[in-house]
């Protein structure tokens, strides 16, 4: 090869090789979308806004994330939403355990009645092998996963009358969350309970189609949900709902690795920051949310250890029945990580 041949080959790998970070940095999409169910007037949502905020900030505005709830990326139904990340029509989401649990069975786990008895029940199992193991599941399904958040403990709520036993809810028209576990749990206490969207269940209420719902309570605030009737509010803590916030694998892979990594462990940071929001104000130390329910006029009933029990004893079928769609091993590592907490 000719001298000068070989300067101008030099030349264009040196071109070649300088001109990798602007190339992969013009791959970037100029925005990437966010899935949510709820926005940033919740717990979620905010936590989905410091994550985004961080994220912009730190790479100085190269990866700039806009959030989309409602679920509107598919059209309000919050179970297509794992599906919808997968393939991309997703770039971006922190989503709820229950409405992955369609496509990821496992993630049936947090939805077993009456598993989490109280917090440390909740971060033993998300900061521990569970946790490992599940995000590992979500890995293998072909998405990133990054770090885990909270919805929180799921409390019920109706318009007709005060339930403080199973007999209680005979009857009772309740709207409930697209897993079948819940159909299962709510059909098995005799409530005649109907899966619906979060979209469609505020019209519902407020129509009197349903008497009833379960969510956590800065939901129940933040939705005024008092306003549709909700006037009976049960704390039973039967089952509390982790997010999880993670990334389309495609997307994930045209990120360069220093900003895969400013995007993870600004997930963990923002993960941090939403779980203290979502505890806000429903913890035995600071349980100002209960006041500030009671004092809107709702009927707030705490059960006694022998009316919980009630309900435990009454659901435990159901628990036995998921136990082995979510995995007998993963469900036993969680009794023992929860027993040892
Ligand atoms: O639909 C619900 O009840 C909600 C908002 O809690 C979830 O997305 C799981």
């Amino acid at each position: 090869m000719k001298l000068r041949t070989l300067l101008a080959a030099a030349a264009c790998s040196v071109a070649a090789l300088t001109a990798i970070p602007t190339a992969m940095a013009a791959n970037y999409k100029s925005e990437y979308k966010v899935s949510l169910v709820l926005g940033t007037a919740f717990p979620w949502g905010k936590g989905a806004e410091i994550w985004a905020d961080k994220v912009r900030e730190r790479t100085d505005g190269r990866i700039n994330f806009k959030l989309y709830p409602g679920v509107s990326l598919v059209q309000g139904d919050q179970t297509r939403e794992f599906t919808a990340i997968r393939q991309g029509l997703i770039d971006v989401a922190v989503g709820s355990t229950i409405n992955w649990s369609p496509q990821i069975r496992q993630m049936n786990l947090f939805s077993l009645p009456f598993l989490l008895p109280d917090y440390a029940a909740i971060d033993a199992l998300i900061h521990g092998e569970v946790g490992k193991q599940l995000l590992e599941v979500v890995e293998k399904a072909g998405v990133v996963p990054l770090a885990w958040g909270e919805n929180g403990y799921r409390q019920l709520s109706n318009s007709k009358h005060e339930i403080k036993s199973p007999e209680d809810l005979k009857g009772l028209k309740l709207r409930v969350v697209g897993s079948p576990l819940f159909m299962d749990v709510f059909n098995t206490l005799g409530a005649n309970p109907t899966q619906m969207s979060w979209a469609d269940t505020q019209p519902a209420l407020a129509s009197g189609a349903v008497d009833g719902q379960e969510n956590p309570l800065s939901i129940f605030t933040a939705a005024k949900l008092h306003t549709v009737s909700q006037k009976y509010l049960t704390l039973w803590n039967y089952v509390a709902d982790p997010l999880i916030f993670v990334v389309n694998r495609q997307v994930w892979e045209s990120w360069t690795k220093e900003d895969q990594e400013i995007v993870r462990q600004a997930a963990i940071d923002a993960a941090k920051e939403q779980i203290v929001l979502a505890r806000k104000g429903v913890t035995d130390e600071d349980s100002s949310l209960l006041k500030e329910i009671s004092d809107l006029g709702v009927t707030v009933t705490q059960l006694t250890p022998e009316q919980h029990k009630a309900f435990v004893d009454a659901t435990r079928p159901v628990f036995e029945k998921w136990r082995k769609t979510v995995g007998e091993d993963l469900v036993d590592q969680a009794l023992k990580d929860i027993e040892n907490r």
